[in-house]
């Protein structure tokens, strides 16, 4: 059967249009996951088109708009940041009246599969892992019979009854490396920085923060298997701009003897990739595996998240912030800590300026005595986590808030997140400019520390209106300027009225000692005595 495979981008309002973002405004690595579906789905004898509008950078279906006309099954890809591009691709294709079943899959539909397809015109989910799901469902699909037994599948009856067919087995780590490569020749050229690859699949820990799909199931392709993928892998280098090789794996050196021996196996067949990947701290304190990986490292990911020992407690980190120095100075040893990028997370649930301070400042020690970069990363409230799902029983947080576009802007996610006001929030903000400044004097054009203002805090609270210096009244101090009879009317009047003042503060000397004295329900631009309402005849 014919199948297209959409993968949606990440979206948001720049400059009034509607663009890629984050990651999928520099095209990191291609989706992984959809890339490998697509040649599963071919080894069945399947017609597999991938319409990926990461590398296309739209949202826009209109140019493959006769590809997906023609489709028998169409599929995308969900994560939560890019679910609403998804949605708004659910409704072009029914605008384009395509009658084609939509399947969707990966984490965000994972989530909210019954959501997913009770509000939008998709008839199936499937939960999870889709290498044996997919065809099953393609096959179904094409005999017209057995969706009941596809596993993971949600799928909705013809009275649109959502029924959630049973999980299968997880695929074993003998199975994972049985797998095609994903369908790296009908990736466009030049468009990705650097190709994708997995070696392992799930973590073993359970951070509260984090989203991660297999938590605590941790699966692994051997390492011959792992490299003889990774030498095919690389026959598509110079289909990307860097030729990096990004290994997806939640955790890659989570059993570092293992990584050391994948890194022996490179050495013997005298392979030389550049492998971005993410790590752990305690990891790196294994002078064998940080020694071996050395050589082969373009870039990679600490997760460090916290400054002090209290708040990697709470996460569940199972580190603290002496194995993350250790880390850092092993790293510095090696000679690869600015390929590190040390990952804080700023603003978790429990933090007020306090601990944000002392996140900035241990991180910022490590960049300047071991010269690692670092990342300073506002905590975002991504479903998923165990800190989201306790916000979710609250019914703080619901579904429908992830299907508009720009909603990490949202402030209602701003004041559930938050400790800081926004006025101690622009204080930390001037913190990271002063120490990114210095960074930047030190290392030019480095980036060393990497940091972003959260878009609420300047859509929503921008320095102009919180600033208490600002020279204009606003609101209904506004309008009470407007309401005044001129001084000549009423001699006797002292009123609070300075066009060229502050608001506020020591400066505001015209306010009188009545109105100070007033009680707050009195007209301020009357003193305590006048009862009658002023400006009614
Ligand atoms: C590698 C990775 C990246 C890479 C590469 C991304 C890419 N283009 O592939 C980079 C660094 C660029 C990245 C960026 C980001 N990531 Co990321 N990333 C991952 C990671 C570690 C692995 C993804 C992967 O390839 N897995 C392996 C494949 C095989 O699994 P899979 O994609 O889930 O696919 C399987 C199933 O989901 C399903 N499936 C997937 N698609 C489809 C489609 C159909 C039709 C069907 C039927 C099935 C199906 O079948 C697949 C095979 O079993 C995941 C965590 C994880 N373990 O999944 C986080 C993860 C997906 N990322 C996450 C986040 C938050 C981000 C960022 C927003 C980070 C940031 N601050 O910018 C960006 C957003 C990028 C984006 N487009 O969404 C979160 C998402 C949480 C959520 N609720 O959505 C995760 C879960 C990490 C986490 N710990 O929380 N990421
Ligand atoms: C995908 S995570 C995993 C890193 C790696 N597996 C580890 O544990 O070391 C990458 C980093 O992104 C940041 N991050 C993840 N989820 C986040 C969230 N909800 N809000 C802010 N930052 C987040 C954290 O600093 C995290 O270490
Ligand atoms: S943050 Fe890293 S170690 Fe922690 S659960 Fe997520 S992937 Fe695993």
């Amino acid at each position: 059967m014919k199948v297209v495979l959409i993968a949606p981008p990440i979206m948001d309002m720049v400059e009034q249009q509607l663009r890629p973002i984050a990651q999928d405004a520099t095209r990191n690595c291609p989706p992984y996951g959809l890339y490998l579906l697509a040649n599963i789905l071919r080894e069945r004898q399947h017609e597999v088109i991938i319409v990926d509008l990461i590398a296309a950078g739209t949202n826009r279906l209109a140019p493959s708009s006769r590809i997906v006309a023609n489709a028998d099954l169409i599929g995308i890809t969900t994560s939560s940041l890019s679910w609403p591009t998804a949605v708004d691709v659910i409704r072009q294709i029914r605008r384009l009246h395509v009658r084609a079943p939509i399947v969707l899959g990966g984490v965000h539909a994972t989530m909210f599969d019954v959501y997913a397809l009770e509000h939008f015109p998709v008839q199936y989910v499937i939960r999870g892992e889709a290498e044996i799901a997919l065809p099953a469902l393609c096959e179904a699909v094409e005999r017209n019979r057995g969706i009941e037994t596809v596993p993971n599948l949600s799928w909705k009856t013809k009275t649109n009854k959502v029924i959630r067919n049973p999980i299968g087995p997880l695929i074993e780590s003998a199975d994972l490396g049985s797998y095609p490569l994903p369908a790296f020749d009908l990736m466009p050229r030049g468009v990705y920085q650097s190709l994708s690859i997995e070696s392992s699949r799930g973590c073993a820990f359970d951070c509260s923060f984090c989203s991660t799909s297999y938590r605590q199931s941790w699966r692994s392709i051997s390492p011959a298997i792992f490299v003889d993928r990774l030498e095919r892998t690389m026959a598509y280098r110079p289909r990307t701009i860097c030729g990096a090789i990004h290994i997806v794996d939640d955790e890659f050196s989570i059993k570092t003897k293992r990584a050391v021996e994948i890194v022996r196996l490179l050495e013997t067949r005298h392979l030389r990739p550049a492998l971005v990947y993410d790590t752990r701290a305690n990891d790196l304190l294994d002078d064998k595996f940080t020694e071996a990986i050395a050589p082969f490292t373009n870039q990679f990911l600490v997760g460090a998240e916290c400054g002090y020992d209290e708040g990697l407690h709470k996460i569940g980190k199972q580190t603290t912030c002496a194995k993350l120095e250790g880390a850092a100075r092993k790293l510095r040893q090696y000679g690869i800590s600015q390929r590190a990028n040390f990952s804080f997370i700023l603003g978790l649930p429990w933090e007020g300026r306090q601990e944000i301070e002392k996140t900035i400042n241990f991180a910022s020690r490590l960049y300047g005595e071991y010269g690692v970069k670092i990342l300073l990363q506002g905590y975002c409230l991504i479903p998923g986590s165990r800190l989201w799902q306790g916000q979710r029983e609250k019914l703080v947080l619901t579904e429908p808030m992830y299907d508009e576009f720009g909603f990490f802007r949202n402030l209602h996610f701003w004041y559930t997140s938050q400790r800081v006001s926004p006025s101690e929030a622009w204080e930390i903000e001037d913190l990271i400019l002063g120490l990114q400044w210095l960074a930047h004097l030190a290392h030019p054009g480095k980036h060393m520390i990497q940091h972003s203002v959260s878009w609420s805090l300047s859509k929503y609270f921008p320095r102009s209106i919180l600033n208490p210096k600002s020279e204009y009244a606003v609101g209904l101090e506004s309008l009470r300027q407007v309401a005044h009879r001129s001084r000549s009317e009423r001699p006797d009047e002292r009123v609070a009225e300075d066009f060229t003042g502050s608001r506020g503060g020591l400066e505001a000397t015209h306010v009188s000692v009545d109105q100070i004295a007033a009680p707050i329900a009195a007209p301020s631009s009357g003193t305590a005595s006048e009862k009658e309402p002023r400006g009614l005849n």
